[in-house]
């Protein structure tokens, strides 16, 4: 990211987490209420989560960044207390540990779990208690970035870009998905326990949690963010690190458990000829789209050359199975070498429809992020202006050719 930048720091059982982002525009209208809460409900979400999810209610206190409803252009403070931090004051003590207070909590964790981060890390960082990784490398992280990712949806709110997702798999159960996506994809999604937009193919996803869990075994899943009514001319084609792909693809490559990112037709159109890739170009008179080129289809997934094309943003995740299983995997004990079984934490049997929520907030911080280079990112009033210039040059260059 260019223009906005954010960090988010806490431990998964830690007092809380926090998140500073800087970048946006003075002027925003902004409400955690109305804002970013509904989005931290959302992450919650999805059939498949441990009793962590029951635990909390994650709500967002506003500490800088905003008065009286605008934003200030100023970096915005955020913190979410974690409740279930309470159950973990003694493992969690800022302060070394008494010797006459609770040995059990201080018991020290030694057998990392193939697939999380407990052994690189120990091993990185020089610890010998894989709680000292595994609370940073937790996936809790993830709701400090869907308030940030919240902010900035509520920027492209204000130029009519919307960012929505859906979950396309589940372990081996594809959903079969309609001709046209919901025009209010998020309200669609969200109705489904697993955010799919295929009933028939939830209910088989449901029954395959269950019996994963009864199994003491995880799923993942692919799921797809798509960000609408997005500007052409978005990113650029000029260096490697403005192009706006390989930002996004980064951006969801960054999120935990995920393994694979495609774009638009992705790794299907390498199967392809290219007269099946590429997606024709039509003159478009009239107000839509506001390029005045229309494209009959949209393989490319909303972008060429690393730039924004106006059509819809199409970006595919894949997420792995989560990596604490009860069903153990083999691994060795840190303390002396010796083959154990993987240790064993609360954990998520899937969280593929969470998974699809951080999505959407990653994509919603790398668009703004490129529409405040766009348009620059003082104001929202100055913004405004700057995007209605470009859409009138948009419209004389159309007109020239009426
Ligand atoms: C998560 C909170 C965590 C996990 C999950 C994500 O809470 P706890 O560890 O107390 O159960 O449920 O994290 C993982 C699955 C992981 O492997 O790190 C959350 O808030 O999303």
């Amino acid at each position: 990211m260019r223009r906005i930048s954010f960090r988010t720091a806490g431990e998964s059982h830690g007092r809380g987490l926090l998140a500073i982002l800087e970048g946006l525009p003075a002027g925003m209208p902004l409400s955690t209420e109305r804002d970013v809460d509904p989005d931290m409900k959302r992450r919650m979400a999805g059939y498949g989560r441990g009793r962590r999810m029951q635990i909390e209610a994650d709500r967002i206190e506003l500490i800088s960044g905003v008065r009286l409803g605008e934003t200030l252009g100023s970096p915005i403070g955020m913190l979410l207390w974690n409740r279930d931090w309470k159950n973990w004051t003694t493992a969690m003590s800022h302060a070394r540990p008494d010797p006459e207070g609770n040995p059990k909590a201080l018991r020290r964790m030694h057998l990392p779990r193939p697939g999380h981060a407990d052994l690189v890390g120990v091993l990185k960082y020089d610890r010998h208690d894989t709680r000292d990784i595994l609370e940073r490398a937790s996936a809790r992280e993830t709701a400090a970035r869907v308030a940030c990712g919240a902010v900035a949806r509520t920027l492209l709110r204000e130029f009519g870009i919307t960012v929505g997702s859906h979950v396309t798999s589940i372990g081996d159960i594809e959903a079969t998905l309609p001709r046209e996506l919901p025009a209010d994809l998020n309200a669609a999604a969200d109705a489904s326990p697993v955010r799919m937009l295929d009933s028939d193919a939830a209910d088989r996803v449901i029954a395959s949690i269950d019996r994963a869990k009864e199994e003491g075994d995880t799923l993942g899943g692919i799921f797809d963010v798509v960000v609408r009514h997005v500007p052409v001319g978005l990113g650029s084609y000029i260096s490697w690190d403005t192009k706006l792909d390989g930002r996004l693809a980064g951006a969801m490559m960054s999120i935990h458990a995920i393994k694979g990112v495609e774009l638009g037709l992705g790794f299907e159109g390498a199967r392809r000829l290219g007269s099946r890739v590429h997606d024709p170009i039509q003159p478009a008179p009239g107000d839509r789209p506001p390029s005045g080129y229309a494209r009959p289809s949209n393989r490319a997934g909303g972008l060429e050359g690393g730039v924004t094309t106006g059509e819809p943003l199409v970006i595919r995740a894949a997420m792995k199975p989560i990596s604490t299983l009860r069903k153990r995997l083999p691994s060795v004990d840190l303390r002396d070498g010796s083959v154990a079984d993987a240790a064993v934490e609360r954990s998520d049997v899937c969280s593929v429809p969470a998974a699809a929520v951080v999505g959407e907030a990653m994509a919603a911080l790398v668009v703004a992020d490129a529409l405040i280079e766009k348009f620059g990112g003082d104001s929202l009033s100055e913004m405004r202006r700057n995007y209605e210039g470009y859409t009138a040059y948009l419209r004389d260059r159309r007109q020239r050719h009426e």
